[in-house]
């Protein structure tokens, strides 16, 4: 018998001991292992993490352009300036549709845009400062790493700099997105005009020195292999333990409606939810893992709860990058309705600020555990 072999009970076995998993672990999770043996050990960390709780926040997207010089392959939200549909709110747009939105008790402005054309760097600034100097309460999360390196390209400063420089304007932290598969081989086919996956990895390490929190997304179910998206998550994991910034991983199912991708099926509902348990098992040192209902569904963000997910992430208000792609959701949902599919998987709901300080505990009618 080879006692090296990797098995559910090895696994399991590592996990009681506190022993972190290798790639090879990773891959016998996703390649091989039980699913429902995978959910179970998934969900036992996620209950050592956070017990019972779930979190969501309250929250606005505000997406300021869809023209965009970099036209990825898997996007369907970007446009060349002349396209039909093609949008850029000016600063005071942007502050209207955000001011439209306090008065409902969001604590976030989740504002993210695409490689514009023309726009300056000091338009971005502007665009934080009327937000944050109206309404210094709400964070604002926003810019995904892709888009830094932009700024810092189009203004001649340095990555450093635009962050100072945001931050200091109010940027409270950065979103996750711009990962995508962070393997340049295959971003050179996916996304070739954007930051390499040092250069992504560089900015969150920059961002976590000046003290902000940041966010980490994986795009997967394109062109990646699973060793892709097992690799992926170790170069998350292995800068986490360097600077400790990172507050939520976010798997992203590709939707593949509307894109350059268009011939490629739609993941599965079992590879949705296999991809949030391997995650939650191996980045052993990231605290949250949110499942994102916009492109899960509502059902299989639920079921994702039982899977490892700790975070159902916003209300939203107006979604409109998955949108593009179909994304067969509502464009945003009430507080009340999240607060009420949590309390149905028999959590607790907490809506929570960006930064994961607890604002309110819902567990009227929730058994706590002892
Ligand atoms: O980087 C674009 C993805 C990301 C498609 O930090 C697509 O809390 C699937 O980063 N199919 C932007 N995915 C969104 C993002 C995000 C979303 C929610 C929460 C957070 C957070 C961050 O969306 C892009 C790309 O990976 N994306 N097009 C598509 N067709």
């Amino acid at each position: 018998m080879n006692m090296n072999a990797i098995s559910a009970d090895s696994i399991k076995e590592k996990l009681y001991h506190g022993i972190r998993l290798t790639k090879e672990d990773g891959l016998f999770l996703y390649k091989e292992c039980d699913f429902l043996d995978l959910a179970k050990m998934a969900k036992a960390q996620k209950k050592q993490l956070s017990g019972s709780e779930v979190y969501f926040n309250v929250n606005c997207h505000i997406n300021l352009s869809n023209i965009c010089v970099s036209r990825c392959k898997f996007c369907a939200f970007g446009r060349d300036k002349e396209d039909e549909g093609a949008y850029s709110m000016s600063p005071k747009e942007a502050f209207d549709y955000g001011s439209a939105h306090v008065d409902s008790g969001i604590t976030e402005f989740h504002v993210v845009s695409a490689m514009h054309p023309d726009r300056q760097f000091s338009y971005y600034v502007d665009v934080i400062s009327r937000l944050h100097a109206a309404y210094p309460h709400i964070h604002i999360q926003g810019f995904t790493a892709v888009e830094i390196y932009y700024f810092a390209q189009i203004s001649g400063l340095s990555v450093r700099r635009v962050l100072t420089e945001l931050k200091n304007a109010g940027l409270g932290s950065l979103p996750g997105g711009g990962a995508e598969i962070l393997d340049d081989g295959i971003r050179s086919g996916l996304c070739p005009h954007k930051a390499s996956s040092q250069e992504w990895l560089d900015i969150h390490g920059t961002a976590h020195e000046l003290g902000m929190k940041t966010n980490c997304t994986m795009l997967y179910g394109h062109v990646e292999t699973i060793e892709n998206r097992v690799e992926h998550m170790m170069l998350l994991r292995e800068l986490q333990d360097q600077t400790g910034g990172f507050q939520a991983f976010i798997p992203l199912p590709f939707l593949p409606e509307n894109t350059g991708l268009s011939h490629i099926n739609r993941t599965s509902s079992l590879d949705d939810l296999r991809t949030i348990a391997v995650s939650r098992l191996m980045l052993d040192n990231i605290e949250h893992i949110k499942a994102f209902w916009i492109m899960l569904t509502l059902p299989i963000a639920q079921i994702s709860l039982d899977f490892g997910a700790d975070d159902l992430d916003g209300t939203i208000v107006e979604e409109r990058i998955m949108h593009a792609a179909n994304a067969n959701t509502e464009t945003g949902i009430s507080k009340n309705h999240m607060i009420d599919l949590i309390k149905k998987s028999g959590y607790i709901p907490c809506e929570r600020d960006t930064v994961y300080n607890i604002l309110h505990r819902y567990s009227e009618g929730i058994a706590e555990e002892a």
